[in-house]
């Protein structure tokens, strides 16, 4: 089984969707082994981040993730990664195929409602930067 990391970005729990999006990936099979909100700091947001730091869209990225709380979970299921990727929809929400969580429920590149691992190298870092060993279940 493998595990990947999932956030409601905070426009996204600022709207309202926090309950949508869970029970999307309760509904798909997956198992919950973590969340929590909290509200990402500057330093979290350079970390989470890092291959975009420097990048021009990257002050803007970061002034938005750290403008409220985010609700951060951990999702367990066979080929976590990819399906989420698949059920989130691509990174600009006006591209996202309807159906996805992104192109149900956003028309913006930025903020679109819901961060995944990209890889499980990447879920395994993500996880490990939000989550203490001891908050998974
Ligand atoms: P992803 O979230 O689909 O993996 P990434 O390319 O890793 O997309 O970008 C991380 C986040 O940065 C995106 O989800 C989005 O919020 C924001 N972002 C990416 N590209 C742009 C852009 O060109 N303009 C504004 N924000 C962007
Ligand atoms: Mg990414």
């Amino acid at each position: 089984m493998e595990r990947t990391f999932i956030m409601v970005k905070p426009n996204g729990v600022a709207r309202g969707l926090v309950g949508e999006i869970v029970a999307r990936f309760e509904r798909r099979g997956f198992v919950l082994r973590g969340m929590k909100a909290l509200r990402i700091d500057r330093a979290l947001a350079e970390r989470h981040y890092a291959e975009h730091v420097g990048k021009p869209f990257f002050e803007s990225l970061a002034a938005f993730i750290t403008s409220g709380p985010v609700v951060a979970m951990v999702w367990e299921g066979r080929e976590a990664v990819t399906v989420a990727r698949a059920m989130m929809g691509v990174t600009d929400s006006a591209q996202a195929a309807p159906g996805t969580i992104r192109g149900d429920y956003s028309l913006s590149k930025e903020e679109n409602v819901v961060h995944g691992s990209d890889s499980p190298e990447s879920a395994a870092r993500e996880i490990a930067l939000f989550f203490d060993e001891a908050e998974l279940v």
